[in-house]
């Protein structure tokens, strides 16, 4: 990709709005302004990082609108280069013609993610950083937005800079015991790196453990409503989401396709996914209802397997309960204000909670049951790193392995070549979370989920 050329894009999405910003970064950035901005100052200089409204002028002299423009010189910028911001009127069409102006003059329209590539390759954010400014930017719930800025700010990056900061060390040491083999390998000096290497595995497991968490806080669980038909399991739905999105009857078979909402439990952001009733049928809009509720269960992070404590249990709660086995899952007795005795539930070895979509009564500490189930008893520090993304958490799980064969071949004192080896591959995988070994297709999949204008 080229970095070198003036790149213009609108940074706000496109749709009517109360302004719209259209960015330009690169050289030319500010001779773009100047040629066609008219400050109502009548001022001819404009100062860097500073505000300035006037009017955006066509190549014969007409308006385009009256803005706001700032240009900002590098390298105190997003993108380290030189940058311009107009801010216009948030009519499609007036940023059609900004562009449009520019763009006969040369400019370049940018790609998606190219001001964070820029910004990259300025070295102003390394991956892990641009990686979480756009997670910043599509989240979809409170914690997913408080972990990617820590990310964006560098919370992760630092942790990971500091690790390879330390194994570089070491690697030189190893690299100088190679180059001069008869100076005596000093025992004490062994004992040392085998110490900072299994300090390095501790401190990256806990990292790599806070994965499952951080998954579940950046991108949402998923929670599956099964148990035969008219149990109450969209009235649970409705009664967790507090409002009545799902249709609730007294007759068997009301739910028949799934429907997802989205919700936030303790905290935690969840997709909780009604089902169509589990049982024989002949209907084959219901059929393919509980086809698609049979193939959601394997995909859940935990079912909520829902029985009715107003009946006796039956055939059709053991065959729901055998479609559970095997999946993380709650046992969930409805309707508890009925209080009738359901029977035997020692069949079943599922957590078990009583609730009540009519009077509200167990819904708080169901709620709680799924938080600390979903984030599987981690409660993070605000200061705590979180993995949300399986490319560093898998990074992380190679850079493991190859650390604790180093500390085996540390350990052995055999060979210094395997070990510096080993260092080296390390190295290689944390410098894949920072992007300081990269690919050019890992980068191209990565900028190309950006938007346009980022
Ligand atoms: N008393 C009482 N009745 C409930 C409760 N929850 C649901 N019901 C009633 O039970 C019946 C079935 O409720 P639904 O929520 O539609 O049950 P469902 O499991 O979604 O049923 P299908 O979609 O047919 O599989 C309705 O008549 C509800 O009013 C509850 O907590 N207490
Ligand atoms: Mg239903």
């Amino acid at each position: 990709m080229n970095t070198t050329d003036t790149i213009i894009a609108p940074a706000t999405a496109s749709g009517d709005g109360g302004i719209a910003i259209v960015r330009i970064s690169g050289a030319d950035a500010r001779s773009a302004l100047s040629a066609h901005f008219k400050t109502s100052s009548n001022r001819l200089e404009l100062e860097s990082h500073r505000l300035y409204h006037g009017y955006l002028l066509d190549f014969d002299g007409t308006p385009i609108d009256e803005v706001m423009a700032v240009y900002m010189a590098a390298p105190h910028t997003y993108t380290r280069d030189d940058v311009v911001e107009i801010h216009c009127h948030g009519s499609q069409q007036v940023v059609k013609s900004i562009l449009n102006l520019y763009q006969s003059q040369g400019l370049r329209l940018a790609d998606p993610g190219e001001f964070t590539y820029r910004a990259y390759v300025n070295g102003r954010l390394d991956l892990s950083q641009a990686e979480a400014v756009s997670s910043l930017i599509h989240a979809k719930s409170d914690s997913s937005r408080r972990l990617a800025l820590s990310q964006v700010d560098g919370l992760l990056s630092r942790q990971i800079y500091s690790f390879a900061a330390t194994l570089k060390r070491l690697l030189v040491l190893v690299e100088a015991w190679i180059d001069f083999p008869e100076e005596d390998l000093p025992a004490e000096d062994l004992v040392t790196i085998t110490a900072t290497f299994a300090q390095i595995v501790a401190e990256i497991s806990v990292i790599t453990n806070s994965y499952g968490c951080g998954r579940v806080l950046a991108e949402g669980a998923s929670i599956l409503l099964v148990g035969q038909p008219n149990v109450g399991k969209s009235s649970l739905l409705n009664a967790l989401l507090g409002e009545d999105r799902a249709i609730v009857t007294s007759v068997p078979g009301t739910t028949r396709d799934l429907l997802e909402e989205g919700l936030t439990i303790e905290g935690v952001p969840v997709r909780l996914v009604d089902t169509a009733g589990l049982r024989e049928s002949s209907d084959v809009v219901e059929l393919e209802g509980i086809k698609r509720a049979e193939k959601k269960l394997a995909e859940a992070d935990l079912v909520l397997f829902v029985v009715d404590s107003g009946q006796e249990l039956n055939d059709r709660d053991f065959y729901v309960h055998s479609q559970c086995i095997g999946h993380p899952a709650f046992l969930v007795m409805a309707k508890s204000d009925i209080g009738k005795s359901i029977g035997d539930l020692s069949f079943c070895d599922f957590p078990a909670y009583r609730v009540s979509a009519k009077t509200g009564s167990g819904l708080d500490e169901l709620r709680r049951a799924i938080s600390t189930f979903l984030l599987d008893g981690y409660r993070p520090a605000s200061e705590t790193v979180m993995l949300t993304e399986r490319r560093h958490y898998e990074a992380l799980l190679f850079c493991l392995d190859n650390l604790k064969r180093a500390i085996t071949l540390a350990n052995d004192g055999s060979s210094l070549e395997l070990l510096a080896f080993e260092l080296r591959e390390a190295l290689y995988y944390l410098g894949q979370i920072s992007g300081e070994t990269t690919t050019e297709a890992l980068l191209d999949d990565i900028f190309s989920n950006f938007c346009i204008g980022k």
